[in-house]
């Protein structure tokens, strides 16, 4: 069949049709995304046979050792992204810095923040990794003139577009702007994404969570809780079985949880105070909580909605609860009955005893 399915472009052109806040260029600038994507696809698919594995040699900003394809992932967005004209600038998890588009380039109304490689430390033992973007107004102030720092320093509530590309078994394109959570398979044999998913919606409800369990005696309290009546399943007051799933990678987490429902937690742990989290706000958390949110799901810091946190720098941490609204929720309602003190009961020895590890 040479025609029938809706490709990345006519979904674009039909959503800016639906929302003219969407001005002009802004489906050229999420086909210019596709494109980083496609090309990332690439290299990720070829692994050992293109000699992209590896350490790439030296730290990132975030004082984790970068893998080469973290590097050329970052490299293809900007190769990609920096001509069109729709973009006055980027930041990423593997630029220090903003980066201002180049002068001898045309300047736009969008400011572009991504995550070129997500789940890197996947990549040399052949598991899934994505990459994530978040896509933001450049503020008024900055039409023209090369935007500042500052200029990013904007709630997750006003981006405009946020999205994903999961290189797995089959490489998927997850999308929204503002319209709905859609996804899109890629046709290798066309290179075409072609809408496959439209509308995803998540489970208000769940028996599967996502959490990395070697850090159980770091987590605060209402996540030790939460957990612990996991565990107890049936037996314990949810009065049913829950199964755990971690793949060290948000986008493969995030994706499952659209497919089947589920909640993903990286709470804020004590293991290092002097970060509030792991993941990152404006390239992971922000765009994670928008594709949630538009699928009918939550994205909380266990004290706030994500979409609603004021950013006070580009690589910010905060704590990352997402996924099934009445899972959400009530980790929600733990964090408050934790603060109030009416959590009391849950500090009794019992649960002290029941950890991941200990089942008296
Ligand atoms: P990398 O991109 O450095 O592998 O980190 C991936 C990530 O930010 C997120 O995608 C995972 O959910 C989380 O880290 C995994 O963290 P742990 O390695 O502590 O399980």
């Amino acid at each position: 069949m040479l025609c029938g399915r809706t490709n990345v472009n006519k979904f674009l052109i039909e959503e800016q049709r639906r929302n003219p806040a969407l001005v002009g260029d802004f489906s050229m600038l999420i086909s210019d995304v596709v494109r980083s994507c496609k090309a990332i696809a690439q290299g990720v698919s070829r692994g050992s046979l293109a000699g992209v594995l590896g350490d790439e040699g030296r730290d990132n900003v975030q004082g984790e050792a970068q893998k080469k394809l973290d590097v050329l992932a970052n490299q293809a967005f900007i190769h990609h992204c920096e001509w069109g004209g729709h973009l006055a600038a980027m930041a990423s998890e593997e630029m220090d810095d903003i980066y201002p588009i180049p002068a001898d380039n045309p300047r736009g109304k969008y400011l572009l923040v991504f995550d070129p490689l997500d789940g890197s430390s996947n990549i040399d033992v052949n598991l899934s990794v994505g990459s994530i973007f978040s896509v933001l107004r450049c503020p008024e102030n900055c039409s023209g003139a090369a935007p500042g720092t500052d200029d990013f320093l904007q709630p997750g509530n006003r981006q405009v577009a946020a999205g994903y590309a999961l290189y797995g078994p089959s490489t998927m394109l997850v999308l929204t702007v503002g319209n709905g959570t859609h996804g899109l398979t890629l046709d290798r044999d066309i290179g075409e994404f072609l809408l496959t998913h439209p509308n995803l919606l998540i489970s208000p409800d769940t028996r599967e969570f996502a959490i990395n369990a070697s850090n159980e005696r770091f987590w605060e309290p209402p996540v030790q809780r939460y957990v612990s009546e996991c565990l107890a399943g049936k037996t314990g007051i949810r009065g049913k079985d829950f199964n755990m799933r971690w793949v060290a990678s948000m986008v493969a987490e995030v994706h499952r949880i659209l497919m089947r429902g589920g909640v993903f937690m990286y709470p804020r742990d004590s293991k290092d105070l002097s970060k509030p989290g792991r993941l990152r706000l404006m390239y992971e958390a922000n765009p994670m909580a928008m594709i949630v949110g538009q699928a009918g799901g939550l994205a909380s810091t266990g004290n706030e909605r994500i979409l609603d946190v004021q950013p006070t720098s580009l690589h910010q941490r905060v704590p990352v609860i997402l996924g099934s609204r009445d899972e959400v929720e009530r980790i929600e309602r733990y964090h408050r009955e934790h603060e109030s003190g009416e959590d009391q009961p849950f500090r009794s020895p019992l649960f002290s005893t029941r950890t991941l590890f200990r089942v008296d």
